[in-house]
């Protein structure tokens, strides 16, 4: 995108992560995968150049109304939203641990909601995956169901220390349920950072859980981290039904949510892998016991709205 399309955007709102405003010159546009791929080849291929692959709009926007519906629902029975709920506007106050004993429970029942899993395990993403990989995909049981209030944004990391242990041959999908304007938290990649082999030899053999000496998350503001290397913040201003995939090597994370109207943004993050690789028990079955083991507990989902998220 040109320098004026950001001039113009940031006109009206600004960028921030960590209380601090982004410049425009270090942002770019994520590119859009166009459809129909005629070839698999294809989509392998750019995701290979890029580290991405962007599909606006991919999910077919009534199943993306009825699973945001039922999340924000839940989350209006804790009183975390004002009515009308389908608004998603921030109540600033929570009655999620009153109501239920355990918070782990609570957003293991919200993420398993029928309608959302339709969207987060269901044939659009099955397809689209399996093409990728070239041979069938599955998605993983467990699920990072995210519902961002003000002032909460992403460090900057990869999530090959999370997801690899068992096969290397792993995407994430990161789906929008909500409008992702700018000043809402969109999720940004490092510009050509799949190809970063510091980065690659710092992280292949990276496991969050047994590597406690090393952290998941890079501490260095992405802004500095990326203008070092020449490279750009891709982003945009995502919109329902849109999905992002990326591999295991690719730097992310997601801008701060400094929206001034207390809507949360709502997405989930889910990874695939082909069906025939050796799957990690900690992401597959009922009721698995995710990276740590601390079940669906151990998610910053799980927090109440009016608590502050962990970093790892
Ligand atoms: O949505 C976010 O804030 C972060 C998502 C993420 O880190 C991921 O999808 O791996």
């Amino acid at each position: 995108m040109s320098p004026e399309y950001w001039s113009q955007l940031l006109d009206k709102t600004s960028v921030m992560i960590n209380d601090c405003v982004v410049g425009e010159n270090f942002l770019g546009e994520l590119q859009q995968t166009v459809q129909p791929i005629h070839h698999e080849c294809e989509l392998h291929l750019k995701l290979d150049r890029d580290g991405y692959l962007f599909f606006p709009g991919l999910i077919d926007t009534r199943e993306i109304q009825a699973a945001r519906s039922a999340v924000f629902k839940q989350l209006k029975d804790v009183d975390e939203l004002e009515d009308p709920y389908e608004e998603g506007i921030f109540s600033h106050r929570s009655r999620r641990d009153e109501l239920y004993k355990d918070r782990g429970e609570f957003w293991e029942m919200v993420s398993n909601g029928e309608l959302l899993r339709k969207v987060s395990n269901g044939p659009t993403l099955q397809k689209i995956t399996s093409k990728i990989f070239g041979s069938p995909a599955i998605g993983f049981d467990y699920l990072f169901l995210r519902a961002v209030p003000r002032g909460r944004f992403t460090h900057l990391h990869c999530d090959s220390g999370f997801f690899t242990r068992f096969t290397k041959k792993v995407l994430t999908c990161w789906i929008a349920f909500t409008d992702i304007t700018l000043d809402k938290g969109p999720l940004f990649v490092i510009e050509g950072s799949h190809k970063f082999m510091d980065i690659r030899k710092n992280f292949d053999n990276f496991d969050v859980v047994f590597n406690k000496e090393q952290k998941a998350s890079i501490d260095e503001d992405p802004v500095s981290f990326a203008n070092k290397r020449n490279a750009k913040l891709l982003t945009t201003n995502f919109k329902p039904g849109d999905v992002l995939i990326f591999g295991m090597h690719t730097l992310h994370g997601a801008f701060e949510n400094h929206a001034t109207d207390d809507r949360i943004r709502l997405t989930c993050d889910i990874r695939y892998q082909p069906i025939n690789e050796p799957r990690d028990p900690r992401y597959f079955g009922v009721s698995p016991e995710g990276t740590t083991g601390a079940g669906y507990g151990e998610l910053n989902g799980a927090r109440p709205l009016t608590e502050d998220w962990h970093v790892r």
